[in-house]
């Protein structure tokens, strides 16, 4: 059985990956973060006792500030495939706390890499990086393509690109089988509500059923290329089963902009989206990366990888998912107070 050990499973990302392993008879380990409140909402479908036979999903308490937790995680548990999705992934949020996402997304890539080097797994482990569009940054050139020159536009930015150096120069220097994913946004319903589709389509639920009267956005002129994240973790295992790692750039190939966005998702609930819409300039950034836009060719040329789900039905999906949720916060308002 393979193992798998999994950074940031708690996220969008990790639990969809941590479910793909799963059905493909993983054993799957995965690094949580000690909270004051819940944080495993996105995996404790996948979550069972334990003490129990046949379990192979396993949780470890740990930090991507903590090298040497991530030293002996990696020596215990000896994993065939490391995929490190944990980070500060809000990128205007790294304008507020640059620092920390520097030491988290940069170093935190490096902490691992030099982990897998102290355990003694350089030739046994298969290493992802979750590498990010937000690396080229200022238009340069599109569609953006794996030979884009980088030109990063915020702390979270020049942390990734850090990270994905650091990925390369692990593969030159040490012959470590390390692959990128540079990956375009990607969305579901189980996106964090802070970035803008999920903060859209949660507001479309909650106006459509009479529990908020209107959203504030920063930019709406922004073009983003946004993919279905199911579709795209399925990418993060494919580049571990090639025979030599490489770095593949994921995304659909389509641009739209966050207006559009509002315009579709408000649609589908049968509203009008100007209605609804204010500005609030707390939400733009001190730079922004204005057009996004990948071409998956070498992917799908390499991989047989192509995104399915595009825009319109991306938007659908996350809508109809945001408008039951509301209709079950509906529900619940009405009960009387305990
Ligand atoms: P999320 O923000 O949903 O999840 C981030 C995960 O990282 C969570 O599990 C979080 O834990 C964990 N984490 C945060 N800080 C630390 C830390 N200090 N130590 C260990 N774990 C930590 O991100 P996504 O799932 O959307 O993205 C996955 C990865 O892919 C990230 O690295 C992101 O930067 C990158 N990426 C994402 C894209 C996207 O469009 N979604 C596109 C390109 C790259 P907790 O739940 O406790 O907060
Ligand atoms: P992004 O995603 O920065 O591309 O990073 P986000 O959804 O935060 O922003 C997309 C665009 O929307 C504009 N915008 C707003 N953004 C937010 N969050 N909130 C608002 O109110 C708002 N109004 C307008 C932004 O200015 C921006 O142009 C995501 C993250 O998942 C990263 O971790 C990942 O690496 C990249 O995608 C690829």
């Amino acid at each position: 059985m393979k193992k798998a050990l999994i950074t940031g499973i708690t996220g969008q990302d990790g639990s969809y990956l941590a479910e793909l392993l799963l059905e493909k008879g993983y054993e799957v380990h995965g690094v949580i973060r000690r909270s004051s409140t819940f944080n495993t909402s996105r995996i404790d479908h996948l979550y069972s006792d334990p003490h129990v036979n046949g379990v192979r999903l396993f949780l470890h308490y740990g930090d991507l500030a903590d090298s040497v937790q991530m030293v002996k995680l990696l020596y215990q548990l000896q994993p065939d495939e490391v995929y490190n999705l944990g980070a500060q992934s809000h990128v205007r949020v790294s304008f507020d706390v640059p620092e920390y996402t520097g030491d988290v997304v940069g170093l935190g890539a490096q902490r691992i890499l030099e982990a897998i080097r102290e355990a003694g797994l350089v030739e046994k482990v298969r290493y992802y990086q979750a590498s990010s569009s937000e690396m080229f940054g200022k238009v340069q050139e599109v569609p953006q393509t794996e030979k884009t020159p980088f030109w990063p536009r915020s702390p979270y930015g020049c942390a990734k690109m850090y990270a994905y150096w650091l990925t390369v120069n692990y593969r030159e220097s040490y012959n470590l089988h390390a692959s990128n994913g540079i990956l375009f946004n990607h969305e579901s319903p189980r996106r964090g509500e802070t970035f803008v589709t999920r903060k859209i389509t949660r507001a479309v639920g909650r106006i459509k059923l009479g529990l908020q009267d209107s959203i504030y956005l920063g930019n709406l002129d922004a073009q983003r290329d946004w993919g279905y994240a199911k579709e795209y973790v399925e990418m993060m295992w494919m580049m571990l089963q090639q025979d030599k790692p490489d770095d593949y750039v994921v995304g659909t190939n389509e641009t739209h902009s966050v207006k559009e966005f509002c315009q579709v998702a408000f649609a589908r609930a049968g509203l009008d989206w100007e209605k609804y819409v204010k500005y609030d300039a707390r939400y733009e950034r001190p730079a922004e990366v204005e057009l996004l836009i990948g071409d998956p060719a070498k992917a799908k040329k390499q991989l047989g990888w192509e995104p399915k789900v595009r825009f319109k039905e991306l938007v659908e999906i996350m809508v109809d998912h945001d408008i039951a949720l509301a209709e079950r916060e509906a529900q619940i308002a009405k009960l009387p107070p305990l």
